[in-house]
């Protein structure tokens, strides 16, 4: 998964020249992530264990007068505007333009002097692969604000914000997960996050020197009805922690899970929970494993992850379950898919020189079951939102 920082960047001031005819005063960027593992742990105040991509997206901006944002997109090409009225209330801009909205929004909620911009938008991080690109966007943008506005807003809070952003003005019930990941992971590490404390710690994950590789292999799945169903296990895991009387599932200790079992009413609630406890579980025996640089070792939790997630939490769609078959039977380490579920992205912890034979045997399986050709690019861990210039 190369990216070309500067070809990105150079979009970026290309589309701003064109909209508004100046230079802009700056660019900032922010990546993509993908989950090594802990998957629909965050918001259940548990661990997860992401690390940034490379393919990241550049906003360049400038101020203007305060009470005036512009925004254009060079994806879209479209140009969008508001002003106070629009981000006085959640949702009054709707579409990908929400993401900076609700940026400013959340700025302003806080008590941030927020200053007027124009901005313009260029990316490389795919939409609707499950690799954070709404995330990416709102931290550019959030970066680019606090940066022009010289705002009292240290990196550790940014990703709260950006979160109130995503639930609040634009809708979507998501954890703390993505946001954190595209602000504050670092390169060559994966972020280790304690989701209830917000305690990071940045774990080496260094795939060159044990002479691994991820590959990230985007499914082509679309994402059948992803936002109701992600909205649907938030709930029944809110829904279970209230009848055990915790205050989420990571208050439930893997020795406590048959108890917490026999307490709840129904089978299906009963594998949510154990998607989820297992799952914490997994994220921190896997931390302990890279801690100890025993990174081969990890692969089996990542397997295991993918099965919690196929049979207990229902999360996967078949060209997932392609994938990660594909790549085990072709000698991966291990894989999973990564990310909300319902399609996106799998990942797969292969020997560095197993990367074309697992690529090879995924897009041989994808053809067999006449899957659309699927994308496998190596990752490596990269920065969190940063200024380029
Ligand atoms: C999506 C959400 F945005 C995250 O908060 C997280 O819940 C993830 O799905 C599942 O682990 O990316």
């Amino acid at each position: 998964m190369t990216n070309h920082p500067d070809e990105v960047a150079d979009r970026a001031t290309t589309c701003f020249q064109h909209a508004y005819g100046q230079a802009p005063a700056g660019r900032w960027a922010a990546p993509g992530r993908v989950n090594l593992i802990g998957e629909h742990t965050d918001y259940n105040d548990g661990f997860v264990l992401p690390f940034a991509l490379p393919l990241r997206t550049v906003v360049a901006a400038t101020p203007q007068p305060t009470g005036s944002w512009t925004v254009c997109s060079e994806l879209t090409g479209e140009t969008v505007s508001f002003g106070t009225d629009e981000v006085t209330r959640p949702g009054r801009v709707t579409g990908w333009a929400a993401y900076v909205a609700g940026v400013v929004w959340a700025l302003r909620e806080a008590g941030h002097p927020v200053p007027g911009a124009r901005l313009a938008v260029a990316s490389d991080v795919p939409l609707g692969a499950g690799l954070s690109s709404s995330a990416a966007l709102e931290a550019a943008v959030l970066t680019a604000l606090v940066d022009l506005g010289g705002l009292e807003l240290p990196a550790d809070q940014q990703p709260r914000l950006a979160q109130r952003a995503e639930n609040q003005y634009v809708g979507a019930p998501t954890g703390i997960m993505d946001q954190s990941a595209v602000i504050r992971c670092r390169a060559g590490h994966a972020l280790f996050l304690d989701c209830r404390t917000e305690r990071v710690e940045h774990i080496p994950f260094d795939l060159d020197g044990a002479g691994l590789a991820v590959l990230v292999i985007d499914s082509r799945a679309p994402h059948r009805h992803a936002d109701g169903e992600y909205a649907a296990r938030r709930a029944s895991c809110e829904k279970a922690a209230a009848l055990l009387d915790v205050p989420a599932l990571r208050d439930v200790p893997p020795t406590g899970l048959d108890d917490a079992l026999a307490r709840l009413p129904d089978d299906e609630t009963r594998r949510r929970v154990r998607h989820v406890v297992t799952e914490d579980q997994r994220v921190l025996d896997t931390v302990a494993l890279l801690r100890d640089g025993q990174v081969r070792q990890i692969g089996p939790l990542l397997t295991a992850s993918h099965a919690s997630m196929r049979d207990d939490f229902a999360i996967t769609v078949p060209e997932v379950d392609t994938a990660v078959e594909a790549a085990l039977a072709a000698g991966a380490l291990g894989a999973r898919m990564t990310g909300g579920g319902f399609g996106g992205c799998v990942l797969a912890l292969v020997e560095a020189d197993q990367s074309d034979r697992v690529g090879t045997a995924v897009t041989a399986a994808y053809a067999n079951r006449a899957f659309p050709t699927p994308t496998v690019t190596p990752a490596t861990p990269a920065p969190g939102a940063t200024r380029l210039d």
